[in-house]
């Protein structure tokens, strides 16, 4: 008689050790999604490639006259830009003076299925920041605060590198939590924690391999 020899039906190993599922409330409002992204992590670098070969990486200079250290671009029906006049969402690269490439359905359907996962469903955003980190880099503490609705969520991804992640209350004052982001995590903010100041600490050296020496990180927003 056909006795297997180990149970036939396959158990996702988080499941036994988590009931959440890799959930993780880091405050109200904002859920890490530990690994959420890692299955699709090829096609989302190449994605990023073909958006970069449009509309390539740069370092754009804030209104105080700072060059940042985060290499940028954008994809979608809006980008967020800064200059010496303003930080705000275009509908064209100031460097081509065409439209950011379109959106990648794959990035559409990860910010959906990671908004909706967080209790947030129906997110459809029409901006996202490709960020990208070498070693030294680093993103002070701010809010977003930019888009029109702040009713909506930001779906962020992590690719690459880790990064020592900070975020705190609505508040400037408000006492920030640390948290590291690795390749594939993934976190939605939104509710309470819409607001929350956030930032990155300076980027440790090291070698990732499928990026190398770099981190990229996509936050999706509902800018328009
Ligand atoms: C909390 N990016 O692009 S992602 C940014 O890793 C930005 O590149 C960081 O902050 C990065 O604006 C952090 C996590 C994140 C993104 C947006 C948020 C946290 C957030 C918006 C509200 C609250
Ligand atoms: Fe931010």
């Amino acid at each position: 008689m056909f006795r297997p020899m180990m149970p036939y039906i396959w158990v996702p190993m988080q499941s036994l050790f988590d009931p959440d599922g890799g959930m993780e409330a880091l405050g109200a409002g904002a859920v890490l999604l530990r690994g959420f992204a890692q299955a699709h992590d090829r096609a989302l670098l190449a994605a990023i490639e073909a958006v970069t070969a449009k509309a390539p990486f740069r370092h754009m200079t804030t209104p105080g006259g700072f060059e940042m250290s985060v290499a940028m671009t954008n994809c979608g029906a809006a980008g967020w830009i800064t200059d010496r006049r303003s930080y705000r969402y275009t509908a064209d690269d100031p460097e081509s003076g065409k439209p950011w490439p379109a959106m990648p359905k794959l990035f559409l359907k990860l910010a959906d299925g990671a908004a909706d996962a967080a209790g947030f469903p129906g997110f459809v955003p029409d901006a996202c920041l490709i960020n990208r980190y070498e070693p030294g880099t680093r993103l002070s503490p701010h809010q977003d605060r930019d888009e029109a609705d702040y009713g909506h969520p930001i779906v962020s991804v992590s690719l690459g590198l880790p990064a020592a992640f900070q975020f705190g209350g609505p508040k400037r004052a408000d006492p920030m939590k640390k948290v590291a982001l690795g390749h594939g995590d993934v976190v939605v903010w939104g509710g309470p924690s819409r607001l929350a100041h956030h930032g990155v600490l300076t980027l440790k050296s090291g070698e990732h391999p499928m990026t190398g020496r770099r981190r990229f990180n996509l936050t999706l927003r509902k800018a328009l």
